[in-house]
């Protein structure tokens, strides 16, 4: 039959079969959807399991995908790619590439799940007003906030390289943030949009892992947020400090929240459809 379910139990239970028919199932609001359903026999069914346990550092932690969301933090080109503003600050753009294809496989399971994901993206007002003195005085002259470069004016709001690169572009229904800080809930609508969700846990992933994933999750465990932090699906233009960016995280029985890898995220989320 037909039913109007939770869209998270959708993918996860086994009482709603994804359906032979193309475009099934229907997803008519953010939480509920119309999917077919079926009863294999009475007292068969295993009822939806929104918790799930995630291998992760300094221990396993369970959180309830109801209350659960993806944070993809600032995979902009201007970080990710030459011509922006990581290589105008010097940086071996490259050394970011290796986060790119665990985000996108965490990115594919979690939209399965139906779960909300949020893109963020550091950048600022073509008119320059939201850049504070001490932001714009870092680097060269010539390659400043707001200068022009092969992908447009560095770090502007609506230029080629402030975009988020095409692999973990968002989809309809994915609130893009756009922040002018390295914090994702500094001057934003965050707070408001998980609160208006209903999340208690973040699966965080993004660049750099140092600073403005370093910055999020710090802000987020102040919010009372779990922040479990995938790995593997972050990166830093210096080696020693993505490592250092993770330890601190983990440390003192998880102070600011888990480390984990997209491995374990995924497995916790559950196997593809076959
Ligand atoms: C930096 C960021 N590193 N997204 N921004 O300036 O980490």
């Amino acid at each position: 039959m037909i039913a109007v379910v939770r869209r998270g139990a959708v993918a996860r239970s086994n009482l709603a079969v994804r359906s032979q028919n193309p475009g099934w199932p229907r997803f008519c609001s953010p939480d509920w959807c119309l999917a077919y359903v079926y009863a294999p026999s009475p007292g068969s069914l295993t009822p939806p399991m929104p918790f799930v346990t995630i291998e992760a550092e300094p221990d396993a932690v369970t959180v309830d995908l109801d209350r659960t969301a993806l944070i993809i933090i600032d995979m902009q080109r201007d970080f990710l790619e030459p011509g922006g503003f990581g290589e105008a600050l010097g940086n071996d753009v490259s050394c970011l590439a290796a986060a790119v294809e665990p985000c996108r496989a965490v990115l594919e399971a979690v939209r399965r799940c139906g779960l909300l994901v949020i893109h963020t993206r550091e950048g600022h007002r073509p008119d320059l007003s939201d850049v504070p003195p001490a932001k714009m005085e870092r680097g060269a002259p010539k390659l400043r906030i707001g200068a022009a470069g092969p992908m447009g004016r560095i770090l502007v709001r609506g230029e080629p390289g402030h975009d988020i690169i095409d692999v973990l572009y968002p989809v309809s229904g994915e609130p893009v943030i756009d922040k002018p800080g390295k914090g994702a809930f500094y001057q934003t609508e965050l707070e408001l949009m998980l609160h208006n969700r209903g999340i208690e846990n973040l699966l965080v992933c993004g660049v750099t892992t140092e600073v403005c994933v370093n910055t999020t999750v710090r802000e987020a465990n102040d919010r009372g947020y779990r922040c479990v932090v995938l790995g593997d699906c972050c990166a830093s233009y210096f080696p020693r400090l993505h490592e250092a960016g993770l330890a601190m995280i983990k440390a003192q029985g998880g102070i600011f929240g888990w480390v984990s890898t997209s491995r374990s995220a995924i497995t916790a989320l559950g196997p593809a459809p076959t």
